[in-house]
């Protein structure tokens, strides 16, 4: 009986998605291809649950790009399992995807890590792109193109700190007395924690205090978009949620979406991969050998 090899060579690709393995591990019925009492039993069921885990995304980067930041937007915007570096660790090895966060045009050592990590599963951004011309997003989407040159993939613009934005109703409140008064976000960020007319007591603490959290928080550009936000609904009283869904709009994470499906189908071709690696494994050990590589055996008609 011919045995297919642990990686599958490109004319196998569309052979090992329609592979009697495929079919058994998406219709859920994995382990049942045994009797209950056999001893792979729990070994398949095992591996089934393994390649139904959900989609993990690694976040890469030269250190203080924003990797965290990015890690922690993808979890809090799009409910995928991210790893940035605080957290690398045993789930590192189990990326389907990497996101490689560049804070310009590539450096050498972009060059360097970008070769380490697989082309086909990597969507590049431009972290922090608000950063990039303040109050014009199209000069970080001309940095991105220029990247995207350079580097031969396409570079999505992207704020994560925008897209974590999680304003209080205190601090739009606050926000919303500066749009009232006609303040707007001035080019220089220390002019924005010196611009209070007077050094009062706001309901969320120290003037100065709050404002030097809003920039921390979402730094020049979110409080720009903010009070914009504040500033043209003034009537219907925007609320928190209603600033945060505009800055999440802003951060340019959606965009991220239809890049991460387009992958969906390289994901699940490496995890059956990995899964009928597992199988060869456990046929080799001799137990309801048969049915096992009956499983392996790839072109069978669906
Ligand atoms: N303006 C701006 N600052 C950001 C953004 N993402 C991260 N930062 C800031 O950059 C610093 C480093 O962020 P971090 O995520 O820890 O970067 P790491 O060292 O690559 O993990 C922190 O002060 C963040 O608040 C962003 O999208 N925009
Ligand atoms: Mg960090």
């Amino acid at each position: 009986m011919p045995h297919a090899a642990p990686i599958a060579s490109p004319g196998a690709l569309s052979g090992i998605r329609s592979s009697a393995l495929a079919r058994a591990v998406e219709s859920g019925e994995l382990a049942a291809v045994v009797g209950p009492d056999s001893p792979v039993r729990a070994d398949l069921a095992d591996a089934a649950g393994r390649y139904a885990r959900p989609l993990q995304i690694a976040v890469c980067g030269r250190p203080g790009t924003g990797r965290d930041t990015v890690a922690r937007a993808l979890r809090e915007r799009l409910s995928v399992t991210a790893i940035g570096p605080g957290e690398v660790g045993e789930g590192a090895a189990d990326a389907d995807l990497w996101l490689y966060v560049l804070s310009g045009p590539p450096r050498r050592a972009d060059h360097t890590l970008l070769a380490t990590v697989p082309r086909d599963r990597t969507i590049v951004v431009l972290g922090k792109a608000d950063t990039h011309g303040l109050g014009d997003a199209t000069v970080a989407d001309a940095v991105a193109a220029e990247c995207a040159e350079t580097i031969g993939l396409p570079v999505h613009p992207m704020s994560a700190l925008l897209a974590c934005a999680d304003l209080s109703d205190d601090e739009t409140d606050f926000l919303r007395g500066l749009a009232a008064a006609g303040e707007t976000m001035p080019s220089m960020a220390a002019q924005f924690l010196t611009a209070s007319t007077q050094s009062a007591e706001t309901s969320v603490g120290d003037e100065r205090t709050v404002r030097a959290g809003l920039l921390r928080r979402i730094d020049q550009r979110g409080i720009d978009i903010a009070l914009a936000v504040l500033a043209e609904c003034a009537g219907d009283e925007p609320t928190a949620s209603t600033v945060n869904r505009e800055l999440h709009a802003e951060s340019g994470i959606h965009a991220l979406v239809p890049a991460i499906r387009e992958r969906v189908e390289i994901v699940r071709y490496w995890r059956l991969v990995e899964l009928r690696a597992r199988v060869e494994l456990l046929a080799a050990r001799g137990a309801d050998r048969d049915v096992l590589e009956h499983l392996l055996q790839i072109g069978e008609a669906a």
